[in-house]
């Protein structure tokens, strides 16, 4: 077998078109995204990138939790498949590159190979995780999750939005729910592509990030319970107020993370507030703290700062407090192999590049549980991400991809 030449390029132009074209659906407000899971935009997505695949000669495969799998077959019957994947769900107010850069550039990748009519040894598939974001049903990387073993698949189906429709129901209703075992595939190494989604390529001027770790995470949700009174009557000493606590557990929460810098961070994305009537004191107040660190003590030392001190506070309020950890992952360690083998494919293709640590959690974080795995990582303009004005080059999107070209056929051997 021989390697690829490093004149080997994707069609970086290919590549952008397609993530324009995908950008199209479930367009957002403000030239974003908003293609949301299970959503009929993410059901036009999947349709559109399964044409996509099928005209490239991959076959389909879609497990219980709705992932798509299209493989490229290899040469040996016996060999294990080469995975790339990411996900083309968003965020409501998401980009066009989170996630959709990888899935793309694995299809890509699949499209340049067969271009050049080059054959691999092993197959590989091209992958498209079902809610990677976590934004409708919690947790995010729901599907890798129950991949690697770690959520069960009825936990997962009964995971509701915040109109009460299921994970379950909401799959069979777009029509994207497989008969595959979840889980049940074996990888001989996963790839997966993805903007920085953080400031420091940029600022670095580097074009290649090479992943080395992942920070884990906790998102734990909070159950307030107080009076619900009007908030013009009831005098100051006679309320139960749920609103007020989470004011003082969100500003905790950010003394917390401050107290652990280096290399951790908190903070809250989501809160609701029952009645939510402008002039009743809420009686149940529910939000999710979101923290992280790339240190396993500092992740567990805030959770335990966090939970001790959020029940002083609701106790001296007399408000009463549930905390349910509803996605959780310790931090990851990628694979050294296929790490070096990104780095050796950024040096023949003479990019600059970076070890780098991810503070975004992805479906690579779970598929490391159960195979070697690997990310590459292009900068974003301003670091921005999980905002409508995210942005990157297409000379940034193309460099990551030609490193992910070569790493993965490295890795997947050139037959001749
Ligand atoms: O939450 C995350 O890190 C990812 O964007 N879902
Ligand atoms: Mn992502
Ligand atoms: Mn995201």
């Amino acid at each position: 077998m021989s390697a690829a030449g490093e004149n080997l390029r994707i069609d970086g132009d290919r590549l952008w078109e397609s993530l324009m074209e995908m950008a199209r659906i479930g367009p957002g407000v403000a030239g974003g995204n908003n293609r949301q899971t299970l959503t009929d935009a993410d059901k036009q997505g999947r349709e559109l990138f399964a044409r996509w695949c099928e005209e490239a000669g991959l076959t389909m495969g879609v497990d219980k939790m709705g992932t798509m799998f299209m493989t490229r077959p290899g040469t040996d019957p016996e060999a294990l498949p080469v995975y790339i994947g990411s996900h083309l769900d968003t965020q409501p107010t998401g980009g066009k590159f989170d996630g959709v850069l990888g899935v793309l550039s694995g299809l890509e990748v699949v499209r340049t190979l067969n271009d050049l009519d080059i054959r691999t040894r092993h197959p590989i598939v091209v992958t498209n995780w079902t809610n990677e974001e976590g934004a409708r049903f919690a947790p995010a990387m729901l599907a890798s999750g129950v991949f690697a073993g770690a959520i069960p698949l009825e936990h997962a189906y009964g995971r509701t939005d915040l109109e009460g429709k299921s994970f379950g129901d909401e799959l069979e209703r777009i029509g994207w729910k497989g008969a595959e075992e979840v889980g049940a595939r074996k990888m001989h190494a996963y790839f997966e592509y993805h903007i920085e989604q953080g400031p420091i390529l940029e600022a670095e001027n580097v074009e290649i990030g090479v992943v080395t770790h992942c920070q884990g995470l906790w998102w734990l949700e909070f159950t307030l319970t107080g009076k619900e009174a009007h908030t013009g009557s009831t005098p100051m000493n006679m309320r139960v107020n749920a609103g007020l606590a989470m004011a003082r557990i969100m500003e905790m929460v950010q003394e917390v993370a401050m107290a652990a810098q280096p290399g951790a961070v908190g903070g809250v994305g989501q809160v609701q507030f029952a009645p939510n009537s402008r002039n009743v004191l809420p009686g149940t107040v529910v939000f999710t703290v979101d923290i992280r660190s790339p240190d396993q003590a500092k992740l567990d030392g805030m959770r335990a700062a966090i939970e001790a001190r959020a029940a002083q506070i609701c106790a001296a309020l007399g408000v009463g407090c549930a905390i349910e950890p509803v996605g959780h992952f310790d931090p990851v360690t990628f694979d050294p192999t296929l790490v070096e083998r990104v780095r050796a494919a950024a040096e023949k293709l003479g990019h600059s590049h970076m070890n780098l640590i991810s503070g975004a959690g992805h479906d690579a974080c779970w598929a490391a549980k159960v195979a070697p795995a690997t990310m590459i990582m292009c900068p974003c303009v301003d670091g921005l991400s999980h905002n409508e004005a995210e942005d990157i080059s297409k000379e940034w999107a193309s460099a990551g991809a030609d490193v992910l070209f070569h790493a993965v056929v490295e890795t997947a051997g050139i037959v001749d």
